[in-house]
């Protein structure tokens, strides 16, 4: 493997051995048929809730000391759930410091309208600084609903990070993909003036998997990536 720092080879490997990486072909959200796919619900085990924790962990630890400050890691529902809870733990573990600054919350997708009501768990977000967590981003949808939440519960969102950046352009509203374009993160980047982490790129996956997966598969993931490959 090449330059990737530890973690992230340690992470691609659990992905690769845990079977939450694939290779073959996906149909994804957007229609475009992949010849990878990544599932972050498939880190059920003790050993994958771990590995993905710790990475994650490591990734914000590494914001957080290049100027990243948050009071909240926000999980949206469902999937971000368990990924926002493991991660505080995981945050307070390796940097003593977090233990009682960092707090998670999720949110409810019903609103519920008796005992303590309301839409969101954990900490409050009124006036505090939201880190958002996420598996993937592809055309970004769900990660804009969460903003939206965010700020309407009066939280300040610091930031998004995700597991994988897939490094795609945003589909073609002409249908169109052929032409050049932007990436989702890209966008959102500008539009909301938050910085966006990922733990793994395209990029890196492809650097990565040389030698655990076949000179086929990866040759697929090259393609892909010179047909989709986001202009920013
Ligand atoms: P956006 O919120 O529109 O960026 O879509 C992200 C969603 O794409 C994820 O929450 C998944 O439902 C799905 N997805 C994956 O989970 N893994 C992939 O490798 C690719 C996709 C996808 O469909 O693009």
């Amino acid at each position: 493997m090449s330059d990737l720092a530890q973690y992230k080879k340690d992470f691609l490997k659990s992905c690769h051995d845990g079977g939450i990486l694939k290779f073959g072909t996906f149909e994804l959200k957007s229609k475009r048929i992949s010849p990878y796919f990544f599932n972050a619900g498939d880190f059920h085990t003790a050993r994958l809730a771990g590995a993905i924790a710790k990475a994650f962990a490591l990734t914000i630890l590494d914001a957080q000391k290049n100027g990243l400050e948050f009071d909240i890691v926000f999980g949206p529902a469902y999937k971000g759930i368990p990924l926002a809870t493991a991660v505080t733990i995981k945050i307070g573990e390796l940097e003593a410091a977090n233990l009682d600054k960092i707090s998670y919350s999720f949110d409810r997708k019903e609103a519920k309208d008796h005992g303590e009501g309301g839409n969101i768990v954990g900490a409050g977000l009124k006036g505090k600084r939201v880190l958002i967590i996420d598996d993937v981003v592809t055309a970004g949808t769900a990660k804009r609903e969460a903003i939206e939440k965010i700020r309407k519960e009066g939280g300040i969102v610091a930031g998004i990070v995700v597991a994988l950046d897939r490094m795609e352009k945003l589909p073609a509203t002409d249908g169109d993909d052929s032409k050049p374009g932007p990436s989702a993160i890209g966008e959102m980047k500008k539009e909301y003036g938050i910085p966006i982490f990922s733990i793994v790129t395209l990029d890196d996956v492809i650097d990565g998997m040389r030698g655990l997966i076949s000179e086929e598969d990866i040759k697929k993931a090259e393609e892909y990536r010179a047909k989709y490959k986001a202009s920013d």
